[in-house]
């Protein structure tokens, strides 16, 4: 029987566990990358493992989300993380050069390799064959040192993409189709492959959107071969000799099959508050808008700026909408100055921004209130762009730029011929913004620079005999994890010190849980399903157990968020029926006995509903490996209990 890609990358890498569906298995990692609002953290725990110099083929760290430097703190982190990175062995991106995603694809991808990253929109690189996970921090950490990843061995769905896309439709309105279809918890424990002669119609840049985006489906990654048109991204970026043809076998078997033809793919928007909310602008009609913007990880390539410079050029953005352009990283800012392409945004009105996350993250530009922002970026999640009751669309850069011309949604196919744009053949090279590590014997001299925000990693206790708290929360289904804990330009500077960002823990959902699960002492959060869906922030994770949180009980969970809270010592417990999600309250006086016990031995966990008089029943399913981390009190303790 053959194998697909995933199966082929995964074989190769495993060194742990039983290469079968189902199974969880510990993958060698090759590559890491780290990004400076889960860097910090990450790299305080890397000291705290205590390996002097990364093992990795690859480690680089990338300064893109905190760039607005609104006080001392994120400056201290990047000046931390810069010297972390020199003294230990990591490729260090300054702020300036990029976003993280879009830079690994340029300067460092390599098809084939596995890659981790702090950050869930690391299968990005996908787009040239890598099998590329998003993970915590503290996993990351764990890689960098040497150690094995381990996921559960995915189902695989193939997604068989046939025709060719139609002028004006783009990789973003493939996505929003397979999340149309999906759902945003639909790839969860699933690796999304896609193949079919449609494949090679797609650039890079418009594959790597697409498993860019994956991530919104939960999935644990998605990936594409990497054939002829790799071969040639890689030459343009002068690194052909890291190219070798990837793909899956003929009699390859698959758990699940998505025809898609490229050919009938018309373009789309997902509309406020989800990813998965996607509608045809046919749909969605005409409608106002009152800010567009263009960039993020997912859509910030010179092909995508390319076309946006077509659109825009010799008009003026409509004089009630605010156009902001982020172009991806320095290269592509960098060629686009060289082109005149930049001239061209200018001079039509755009509002030019660092090539950063920037307004993806709430770093700057929220939309006014009730604001509507068409925004070419991967996540609309409520509150999200810095304005709460703002309207955030996520489309394809095409649809933007018309819009911004004409100040109403616009369907692009409305403009005539669309413009044809070659890829280059060779882009600019030049790597001077990334610093490469010093060598090992001079380690010692290296100083590491810590600014006064930077406190350490949480202290964890191993897991209790058994536990008397209350619920301190009580919220619904697709809770994400920009609930849990909130990033924008106010929150993320906080993301050194788990104290101070503990402050901020799901008050968009209720301002006062922060105070309440600290006079609780201890307390369980009970949630809906899908719980966690989102970014990899551990703070998501370590804000709750600061907050004396034991135990997180949902419908069902995120992947990424799922491991994050067993790395911090947060039991992940599941109703074993859902019905019962109906019987805690907010308040309730919660107990279970023989807690540990019952984790070691793998018997169903109780919680009595002392308020109620009911009981509920939870599954926890741990592996040997997690059951062992959950009763050490998180993977710092874990690690350092092996040795
Ligand atoms: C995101 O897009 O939500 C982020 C910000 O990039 C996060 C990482 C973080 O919270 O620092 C992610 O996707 O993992
Ligand atoms: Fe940055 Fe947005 Fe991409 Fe996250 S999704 S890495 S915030 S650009």
């Amino acid at each position: 029987m053959g194998l697909t890609l995933t199966e082929k990358i995964l074989k190769a890498h495993t060194v742990d566990g039983v290469f079968e569906k189902g199974k969880e298995i510990g993958i060698r990692i090759d590559q890491t990358l780290t990004q400076d609002a889960t860097g910090t953290m990450a790299y305080l725990e890397f000291e705290a493992i205590g390996i002097p110099r990364v093992k990795t083929e690859r480690s680089v760290a990338y300064i893109d989300h905190n760039t607005l430097q609104s006080g001392f703190e994120n400056a201290d982190d990047h000046r931390f993380i810069g010297s972390v990175a020199k003294k230990h062995g990591i490729w260090f991106s300054r702020p300036g050069n990029g976003i993280c995603h879009q830079v690994h694809l340029e300067r460092f991808g390599i098809p084939g390799k596995t890659l981790i990253g702090s950050d869930s929109h690391t299968p990005t690189g996908g787009g040239i064959g890598m099998i590329a996970i998003g993970a915590g921090g503290l996993d990351v950490a764990v890689a960098m040192g040497g150690g094995a990843y381990y996921i559960t061995y995915p189902k695989i769905v193939k997604v068989n993409l046939t025709g060719k896309l139609n002028s004006w439709c783009a990789a973003k309105d493939v996505i929003l189709e397979v999340l149309r279809r999906m759902s945003v918890k639909g790839g969860v424990g699933k690796v999304i492959e896609y193949t079919g002669e449609g494949v090679k119609s797609l650039s890079v840049p418009e594959r790597a959107t697409i498993t860019n985006m994956g991530a919104e489906l939960g999935a644990t990654t998605s990936i594409f071969p990497s054939d002829e048109v790799t071969r040639q991204f890689l030459k343009a970026q002068k690194r052909e000799d890291a190219w070798t043809a990837l793909c899956a076998d003929d009699d390859a078997v698959y758990d699940e099959i998505i025809e898609i033809d490229l050919g009938a793919i018309e373009p789309m928007a997902a509309c406020p508050h989800m990813p998965d909310n996607v509608k045809t602008l046919s749909e969605i009609g005409d409608m106002k808008i009152d800010q567009v913007c263009i960039g993020s990880c997912t859509n910030s390539s010179l092909q995508d700026m390319m076309k946006v410079a077509h659109i825009l050029k010799g008009k003026t953005v409509h004089p009630d909408v605010s156009l902001s352009i982020a172009p991806g990283s320095k290269q592509v800012l960098n060629m686009l100055a060289q082109n005149g392409a930049l001239a061209v945004m200018i001079d039509a009105g755009a509002r030019i921004l660092e090539s950063a996350c920037g307004p993806c993250i709430g770093m700057g530009q929220s939309p006014n209130s009730k604001g509507i922002s068409l925004r070419t970026f991967n996540r609309n999640f409520e509150g999200r762009s810095g304005t709460k009751d703002g309207q955030i669309y996520l489309v394809s850069p095409e649809v933007a730029a018309a819009s911004a011309i004409q100040g109403v949604l616009t369907d692009p196919r409305s403009l005539g011929d669309m413009p044809e744009f070659k890829m280059p053949d060779e882009f600019i090279i030049n790597d001077n913004m990334i610093e490469k590590p010093c060598d090992e014997k001079d380690m010692d001299s290296v100083e590491v620079l810590r600014g006064p925000n930077i406190k350490p990693f949480p202290k964890t206790e191993p897991l209790w005999e058994s536990v008397e708290c209350k619920c301190s929360l009580k919220v619904e289904d697709n809770i994400t994890t920009d609930h849990i804990m909130p990033a924008g330009a106010k929150i993320l500077p906080l993301r050194s010190n788990i104290p101070a960002i503990s402050e901020h823990c799901f008050t968009v959902c209720d301002e006062n849980f922060p105070a309440r699960a600290k006079e609780m002492g201890a307390s369980i959060i009970v949630g809906g399903a899908n719980y966690g869906q989102g970014s990899s922030r551990e703070h998501a994770a370590l804000a709750p157990l600061y907050l004396g949180v034991k135990a997180v009980l949902t419908k069902s969970f995120a992947r990424i968020h799922r491991a994050n809270l067993i790395n911090a010592g947060i039991l992940p417990l599941e109703f074993a029926n859902e019905a019962d999600y109906d019987n805690i309250n907010l308040g309730d006086e919660l107990a279970i006995s023989d807690l540990r016990d019952a984790v070691a031995n793998g018997r169903q966990i109780v919680i009595t509903n002392k308020t109620n008089g009911k009981e509920i029943k939870c599954n926890c399913e741990l592996t040997e490996r997690t059951r062992d981390i959950i009763l050490a009190g998180g993977l710092l303790n874990y690690t350092k209990l092996k040795g």
